[in-house]
């Protein structure tokens, strides 16, 4: 089914390549129709352009509202080449075919995305791009449509090597890429007004994102992948500035997402904070005077697993901080910024990625995961749960000390980003051993405690630190064992949500063992 084409129209707010492109299709002797700002830059490029609005016999009104909706313009795009009735309409009406149609939309998501005003949103929700994107793609039997500027080189090279005409399989990969376009073009508006009327709750929403770019592969090289951003006004891995360092893969992205995300909740007005990540968990994290401070604590949770790990910072990285980091292999650092000290120390490190984001995202910000299941996807709202010193409820006899309390929330805010079962042992604002994704509870108290007791090891302490420790639990404890095993392992305070059915049982055996714990009320489970 290769079709020639004779007649374009092209209507584009991205003018990127436009000209070139243009005049390409223009030497193939084909007609360029074109609409008012197009129109203008391809006439000052000294080609021929009909406008649109004497094919159409009306001007485009109302701000340019109505500029190609009409039956010139859409019977031209629908028309069946083939079929005698829908030929004779285009007779009647003086309708003449459109064979190619080159459309980018307003850009609605940029509008948004630079805080434009409500109204100049709602003017820059493109309606008769996507109708004639739509008109096109159904009729791609024999219309093509291109509404991505990088497709322009496509077209080119596909009218090259098939005697200026298109195949049916171009016109089709095109018809698909159109409406991706399209879908996600609406679920960004509906997305933006959710947003605009406080409409968090993830029912009734339509999904979508723009493709970032084409990962190398995914998870495994056996596994393609790519990366999609939402537009989403949250600082952090999809927005970061990369510095230095070849692209980053899969796993990077998620893991730099899960280190960027909980360094975030710590307040940079309380100090500098620092979280190691490794296949998504944390194997350390540490508050410190200074973010170099902050950085040796969280490296000495777990320096086996920190190797090849990545780091991300809740203030700036100094050059200080680049140099400790750079004496062992890490794959990506991220942080708010990074001052120029920082940057040449990295710079002699070739396979080390920076990145910086320009701020924090807020931990307390709604939005929306999701995750996928076979033949579907869930969706619910970001954990965005935050439990403060008022929140907690004391349930032992011993009251827990003030830099229990404090050490207490550290670990809670830690365990938040811990794949469940989630255990994390904390002493003077650093994890001390943490025990992640476990199918039981007592498995991962366990895990934990010989973490740290290998690096004690490691580290010649006379003892490990999990001696005297806090511990965090994502989610309460069903039995007591899960107490007494964090009690053999020194722990001499726990937080948890409390809610079990045997709570009496498992306060019996902290009180017991002379733990003081608290209740939070909230759970943290994460898979
Ligand atoms: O305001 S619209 O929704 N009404 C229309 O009839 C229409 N036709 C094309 N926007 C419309 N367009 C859009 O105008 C195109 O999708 C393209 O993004 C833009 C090109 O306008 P110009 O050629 O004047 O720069």
């Amino acid at each position: 089914h290769p079709v020639a084409i004779r007649r374009a129209l092209i209507s584009v707010s991205d003018k990127t390549g436009l000209i070139e492109f243009a005049r390409s299709l223009s030497a193939r002797g084909i007609e360029i129709l074109s609409t008012g700002g197009s129109a203008k830059a391809l006439r000052e490029a000294g080609l021929t352009v009909v406008d649109v609005a004497d094919v159409t016999g009306f001007p485009e009104m109302m701000d340019g509202r109505v500029k190609t909706l009409h039956p010139a313009v859409h019977g031209g795009l629908l028309a069946l080449r083939d079929n005698q009735e829908h030929l004779a309409a285009m007779e009647a009406h003086g309708i003449g075919p459109i064979d190619l149609l080159v459309v980018n939309l307003y850009p609605f998501e940029e509008t948004v995305a630079k805080g434009a005003s409500h109204d100049d949103c709602i003017e820059n929700i493109d309606i008769g791009g996507p109708a004639m994107i739509r008109a096109a793609a159904k009729n791609h039997g024999f219309v093509t449509v291109i509404v991505d500027v990088q497709d322009y080189d496509a077209l080119l090279a596909e009218l090259n090597a098939n005697d200026d005409r298109t195949t049916l399989a171009f016109r089709q990969r095109q018809a698909q890429i159109a409406y991706a376009r399209t879908a996600a073009y609406d679920a960004a508006v509906s997305g933006w007004l959710a947003g605009a009327i406080g409409e968090g709750a993830p029912r009734r929403r339509a999904f979508a994102g723009t493709l970032a770019q084409g990962l190398r592969y995914g998870e495994n090289p056996h596994q393609a992948a790519a990366f999609y951003v939402t537009g989403e006004d949250r600082p952090g891995v999809a927005t970061a500035r990369q510095w230095q360092g070849k692209g980053l893969s899969y796993n990077n992205i998620n893991d730099t997402d899960a280190a960027f995300e909980l360094v975030a909740e710590f307040d940079p007005a309380d100090g500098p904070a620092c979280a190691i990540i490794k296949h998504a968990n944390p194997c350390g994290v540490a508050r410190g005077a200074t973010a170099l401070e902050a950085y040796r604590r969280a490296f000495d949770c777990d320096r086996t697993s920190a190797f090849g790990g990545i780091i991300a910072l809740n203030q700036v990285l100094d050059g200080a901080t680049a140099e400790e980091i750079a004496k062992i292999f890490t794959e990506v650092v991220i942080a708010p910024d990074a001052d120029e000290d920082a940057k040449r120390v990295f710079a002699a490190k070739k396979n080390l990625r920076l990145l910086t984001t320009g701020g924090l995202p807020d931990p307390k910000a709604a939005g929306l995961g999701f995750r996928q299941v076979a033949g579907g996807f869930l969706v619910q709202g970001r954990d965005n749960g935050h439990v403060g010193i008022g929140d907690l409820k004391v349930v032992t006899a011993r009251q827990p000390s003030e830099a229990e309390l404090r050490d207490m929330l550290f670990a809670w805010t830690v365990a938040k980003h811990v794949k469940s079962n989630a255990i994390v042992y904390a002493r003077d604002l650093a994890t001390v051993g943490v025990g992640a994704g476990q199918m039981s509870r007592v498995d991962s108290t366990r895990i934990g405690r010989r973490k740290s007791e290998d690096m004690a090891e490691a580290l010649g302490l006379a003892q490990p630190l999990t001696i005297g420790a806090v511990v965090a639990s994502d989610a309460f404890f069903p039995f007591a064992d899960g107490i007494e095993a964090l009690a053999e392992a020194g722990a001499k305070a726990v937080i948890q949500p409390g809610g079990s059915m045997r709570d009496d049982e498992v306060i019996a055996a902290a009180d017991r063992l002379g733990l003081a714990m608290v209740f939070t009320g909230q759970r943290h489970f994460r898979h």
